[in-house]
Formats: C-alpha cells, structure tokens, sequence
C-alpha cells in the first residue's frame, strides 16, 4: 500500500503573516512530496530485493527508508502541529506536565528554541514524550532520524531545513522559530501527548 501525502489541514496562506503562502506551497507540495515518494520507492526496492533474494543493496535502502519515512512522519506531524487559530499557551494536563518537567512554560520555551536554533544544518526541533522516564524531552534531529531515541512519541516538531523558512525569513532562522509559537496548535500537542500516555 503506497504512502499518500496528506493534504494540509488549513488554506496554503492560512498560517500568514508566520508563513507566507508561496512557503507552504513548495514546502508541502515539493519537499514532503518527495520524502513520500522516496519512501514508496525505498519499499519498492526492498520488496524486489526480498522477491530476488538478493540484498546486496540493502545498507542503501535502510538509509532511505529511514530518512524518507522519518520526513514524511515529522511533516504530517508538522501540519498539523500549527493552526490559524494557534498559538497562546498550552492549558490542562499539558500545561501541567511542561511545567512538571521543564519548571515554567517559560523555560520550556527557551529550550525548546535553543535547541531549534543550534540544530546543525538541516533538521528539526522535537518535543517528545519518553515512556521510559514518564517524562517530556527536547530532542534535535538531525536530517529526519539522527539524533533521535527510541520508543519516544514526538508530540511537537519544528521544521528548521532551510526549505521551511528561507523565502521568508532568508538566514533568519531565529525570526522564524520565533513566530513558530503564534500558530503552535496546543490542541493537537495535547491530544498527541493522551494518546502517548495511553
Ligand atoms: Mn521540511
């Protein structure tokens, strides 16, 4: 069953002044379009090298399973982590375990920036949920998948490849994980963060 792009779950210019239009457009229909694609074509390949009993190049579609799975997970992720009705503050239970783990939302937040901010090249920001410790973690991603733990729930992911904000913001990734937290849809992160606990 080949993976689908999802559609965005608001208008492409939905989320401006943060993030224009012209941004969402090529972010969505170009850059995740190809980590769908790549993924479908990475299980194509494993499913003729498994037909062929031959996986003399199976250290290559490891890699791209993982790097093309990871990018399509985290901007399905992503979309649906903001909304036009966005940002604020996080309330209830979500409220409580940010502040249980992180002190103050405040704090959360400069973490959660900092460690958006110095990702080195491409990559994302990630808060998660690790069972192991009961706990929320800021995480960095490099590319899609280094960087990451295991069995962690990431709950909220913010994408800083230069595609996600570089017409907009040109090198101004600072500006841009900035504005990050006026479309954050806490909603989402909060039903993201039951279902994990479950
Ligand atoms: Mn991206």
């Amino acid at each position: 069953m080949p993976h689908e792009l999802p559609d965005l779950p608001y208008a492409y210019d939905a989320l401006e002044p943060f993030l224009n239009a012209e941004t969402m457009h090529l972010h969505h229909d170009k850059h995740h379009a190809g980590y769908v694609k790549g993924l479908n074509e990475a299980e194509e390949k494993l499913k003729a090298a498994q037909d062929a009993g031959d996986f003399s190049g199976l250290r290559g579609v490891c890699d791209a399973l993982a790097f093309n799975y990871s990018g399509h997970l985290l901007h399905s992720l992503f979309w649906s982590n903001m909304s036009p009705d966005g940002g604020g503050e996080p309330e209830a239970e979500l409220a409580a375990q940010i502040n249980k783990d992180f002190a103050s939302f405040a704090t959360f937040k400069a973490q959660f920036l900092e460690a958006s901010n110095t990702v080195q090249g491409s990559g994302w920001g990630v808060l998660a949920w690790q069972p192991f410790g009961s706990q929320l973690v800021i995480l960095q991603a490099e590319k899609h998948q280094h960087l990451a733990q295991w069995g962690v729930t990431p709950i909220l992911v913010l994408d800083v490849w230069e595609h996600a904000y570089y017409l907009q913001y040109q090198n101004r990734r600072v500006e841009f994980t900035e504005a990050f937290f006026h479309v954050i849809n806490w909603g989402d992160v909060a039903a993201r963060l039951a279902a994990a606990r479950c």
